[in-house]
């Protein structure tokens, strides 16, 4: 049968209209009658990433963004929590810290130079805020040339297809589009006692603070927590943690209270089981609030979890109105980190624009806490892990780069949790749990992320031939026979290594 090649070429057009909804919307006329084909609110990690997609997938994009002042006036620029008060500025932050250690290793490898080293908080703040200026262009120019309309306005909803944004002169002017997506983010949540909004800062004040905050109390402790304690600590300063119960809720204890026990070996104070009731002078880490609750969506039925603001989207991050999708931070019980949003956004333009039908994989993805000693981690922790039948190899060791400065020895420490063989069939001698304390976590733990999405066995690592000398290496150590001692590369120490059996 000769089919007339204008006929596929229709039909391919065809079933692609009707994937990506466009033949829906041109039956309804839908595109003609609004401003935009996608609005997205908030140009942060998740919603630049969509809304340049979608741009370059030849959809009509406007992007709002608008950064409401703190309570101490700190303010910023385009590019959300990531780039202006998060990952950037603490991890520029943290390696000012490390810095010092560095300085201080330096003599024993016989460099040397005048006794006093001091630290200067102007010229850290100014460098780093420098950096964060020139991305902040950096995503200007970006949108301008995908051809997404940015505008630094408040968005809320006020009705299902429209928007009224008020810029910072309290200028209004209303928009309307097709699709939405919600990528407002998280801010720092406060005490809610007498004081805190008057002599608290949170992390989103302490980056761009122009005085060095000196003796510093920061209440709470999750990685935000941990991370600014830590390297205000590696500065020098005089720093104690309040904490409420328990530290890194979520993650692995063990390695936790090892991150929190070198934390407190190196200076750092710890007051457990306290909580604040009035404040002086304290940085604030307790947790953020999703941006949900000032955007209108009661007044366009989106569906809130009224407990945390947080929105519930189904597997293609779409929310119970069907135009409204969401992504980053806001999103119920999905991983509040900057690749996510990205990856969610970018997957999500394709989604709607471009035919694709990849979702979002929120499974094992790597992260990693920024602590002195930083920790990294991907997959199950090991508490998690006890509701599999699993087994857990481990290892204390002693980084190289450590033991010329004589520092640290049997600190750093690696875990890996696997499924055995008696285990769940399927998962048979899977890797389930990759955990890692020691130098350049971030950088180890990104290679076991893509092993363990690929699937990757203990076996497996076991016959990957390591790079030595290197800390990752420290993993590959083999077991002998059914023995629970192994040989760790830093052979010496036998006694420091040890199998747990869980069978
Ligand atoms: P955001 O990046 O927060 O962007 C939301 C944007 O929307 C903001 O600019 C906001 O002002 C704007 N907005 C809100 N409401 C409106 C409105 N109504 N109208 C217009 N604009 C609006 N993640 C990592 O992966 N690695 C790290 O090391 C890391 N470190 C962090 C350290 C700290 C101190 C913090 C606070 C976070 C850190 N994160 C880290 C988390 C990371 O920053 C977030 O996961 C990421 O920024 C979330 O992206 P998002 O797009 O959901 O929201
Ligand atoms: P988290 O992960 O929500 O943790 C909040 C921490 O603050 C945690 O240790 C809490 O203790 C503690 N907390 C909460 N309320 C109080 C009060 N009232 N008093 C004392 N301590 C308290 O917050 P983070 O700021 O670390 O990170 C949130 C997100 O920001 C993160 O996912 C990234 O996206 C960036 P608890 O364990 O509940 O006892």
């Amino acid at each position: 049968m000769y089919i007339h090649k204008c006929c596929i070429d229709h039909c391919c057009v065809h079933a692609q209209a009707h994937k990506d909804g466009s033949l829906q919307q041109l039956l309804n006329g839908e595109n003609e009658a609004y401003d935009y084909d996608l609005i997205v609110i908030g140009g942060g990690s998740g919603g630049l990433a969509c809304s340049k997609e979608a741009a370059s997938l030849g959809k009509k994009v406007m992007v709002l963004d608008y950064v409401v002042p703190t309570p101490k006036g700190t303010t910023w620029g385009l590019g959300g929590t990531c780039v202006n008060v998060g990952c950037i500025p603490k991890k520029l932050m943290h390696q000012t810290a490390m810095l010092s250690t560095a300085i201080q290793d330096a003599r024993k490898f016989g460099w040397e130079f005048d006794e006093s080293v001091t630290h200067n908080w102007e010229t850290m703040k100014t460098a780093v805020n420098n950096y964060i200026g020139s991305l902040n262009w950096g995503y200007r120019v970006a949108l301008r040339d995908k051809n997404v309309n940015y505008v630094n306005a408040y968005a809320e909803f006020i009705e299902p297809h429209k928007v009224k944004t008020t810029n910072k002169r309290g200028k209004e002017t209303f928009y309307t589009a097709a699709k939405f997506v919600i990528a407002t983010g998280e801010r720092p949540r406060y005490l809610g006692i007498p004081g805190d909004k008057e002599y608290c800062i949170t992390s989103d004040d302490l980056f761009s603070l122009p005085y060095c905050p000196g003796k510093t109390l920061v209440v709470g402790a999750s990685y935000v927590a941990l991370e600014c304690g830590g390297f205000l600590a590696g500065l020098g300063l005089d720093v104690t943690v309040m904490v409420r119960s328990i530290l890194l809720r979520g993650f692995d204890q063990d390695m936790a209270n090892r991150a929190g026990a070198y934390m407190e070996e190196h200076g750092v104070k710890f007051i457990r089981r306290f909580v604040p009731v009035k404040v002086s002078v304290v940085l604030i880490a307790v947790g953020r609030d999703a941006c949900t609750d000032k955007i209108g969506l009661d007044k366009v039925g989106v569906k809130v979890n009224p407990k945390n603001g947080k929105l519930p989207v189904n597997d293609e991050e779409q929310t119970n109105v069907p135009h409204i999708y969401a992504i980053g931070d806001i999103l119920e019980g999905k991983w509040e980190l900057t690749p996510v949003a990205i990856q969610a956004g970018k997957l999500l333009a394709r989604r709607l624009y471009g035919g694709s039908t990849v979702k979002c994989d929120y499974i094992n993805v790597p992260t990693t806490v920024f602590t002195p000693l930083e920790y990294g981690s991907c997959g199950l922790s090991e508490e998690r892990a006890t509701e599999l039948y699993e087994l857990v190899y481990h290892s204390l060791f002693w980084p190289l780069e450590f033991t010329v400065p004589g520092r640290d020895n049997n600190k750093c420490y690696s875990k890996i949790i696997y499924c055995s063989s008696s285990s769940l069939r399927h998962m048979n001698d899977r890797v389930i749990g990759f955990h890692y304390l020691g130098p350049n976590a971030g950088e180890v733990t990104q290679g076991f992320g893509v092993a363990m999405k690929c699937g990757v066995t203990k076996e497996q690592l076991d016959s990957t031939i390591g790079i030595h000398p290197t800390c990752a290496e420290v993993r590959r150590q083999r077991l002998t026979g059914s023995a629970c001692l192994r040989l760790c590369f830093v052979s010496k120490m036998k006694n420091m290594t040890y199998l747990i059996c869980r069978i």
